[in-house]
């Protein structure tokens, strides 16, 4: 049985490539709604269907439990997947908040995101659940995702548009950033250059595929090593441009095949 994750495009792929670090014998089902990205900018209640629909899609094959791995639609969604479904449902704010906990000195915490994820107050929620007294700085960056989507990552302009973005950032007390959004570690090194050495620069990612490995460990529905997985990854918008940002940021040789979907 796989690990089914999901996200607006090609962000989820950087839990994506954690989870292949952490548990090398699972297999894992992605779907990014490529078509339908980016989801930031829309309302609330259209993402939780298209959130339903893309769970719905991948619920055919069978897998052992769904992950989020969009804070848009973690933000919004993730409740009302798990009323639905049986299986377990692991998101990606939770644990990116935990992380920033573990790592913060100063109690004060910056956050970026999408303007759904900034809007919903879901990170100041799960960091003040985790820690009352901590300090939020949160800023919204819309344009970011968008680039990320198109494989423009090294480009100068992507370093222009992160610096923008962060600008109301700069000069803030805030000793750890937490990247609220998927797509975001793909710009991981233009987000350090702008922010400086001094902030710490929190990705959800590998604190998410540790959750992953604990729930699956305490349900005793961990794979066994010796099994080698072939993945599928499904994009709902034209597979050429997916296809290549997951083979490079994944950059290991993985049998691939990304299925067009035509959503509703
Ligand atoms: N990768 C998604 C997130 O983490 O919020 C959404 C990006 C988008 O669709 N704008």
């Amino acid at each position: 049985q796989a690990i089914a994750i999901l996200d607006s495009g090609v962000g989820g792929l950087t839990v994506v490539k954690e989870v292949m670090r952490q548990l090398p014998q699972e297999k894992i089902i992605y779907f990014g709604d490529t078509a339908r990205s980016p989801y930031g900018p829309r309302a609330a209640s259209e993402v939780r269907l298209f959130t339903r629909q893309i769970v719905d899609y991948l619920l055919q094959f069978n897998p052992k439990m769904i992950v989020i791995a969009c804070n848009t639609a973690t933000a919004v969604a993730i409740e009302d997947i798990r009323a639905r479904v049986s299986i377990p449902v692991v998101g990606v704010i939770t644990p990116g908040a935990r992380a920033a906990i573990k790592t913060t000195r100063s109690g004060i915490i910056g956050v970026i995101g999408t303007d759904g994820t900034i809007r919903s107050q879901a990170y100041e929620n799960a960091l003040k659940m985790i820690s009352p007294d901590i300090r939020v700085y949160s800023q919204a960056c819309p344009l970011l995702a968008p680039f990320v989507e198109r494989g423009l990552f090294h480009v100068d302009s992507a370093y222009r548009v992160v610096e923008q973005s962060l600008q109301p950032l700069i000069g803030k007390p805030i000793d750890c950033l937490i990247l609220g959004c998927t797509h975001y570690p793909f710009l991981m090194e233009s987000i350090s250059q702008v922010m400086g050495p001094q902030v710490n620069l929190i990705s959800s990612a590998e604190e998410t595929a540790r959750d992953i490995s604990t729930i699956l460990s305490q349900r005793a529905l961990l794979t066994p090593s010796s099994e080698v997985p072939i993945h599928q990854f499904f994009c709902s918008g034209a597979p050429d441009i997916f296809k290549q940002i997951a083979q490079s940021w994944l950059r290991e040789h993985i049998s691939f095949l990304p299925v067009v979907w035509q959503v509703p």
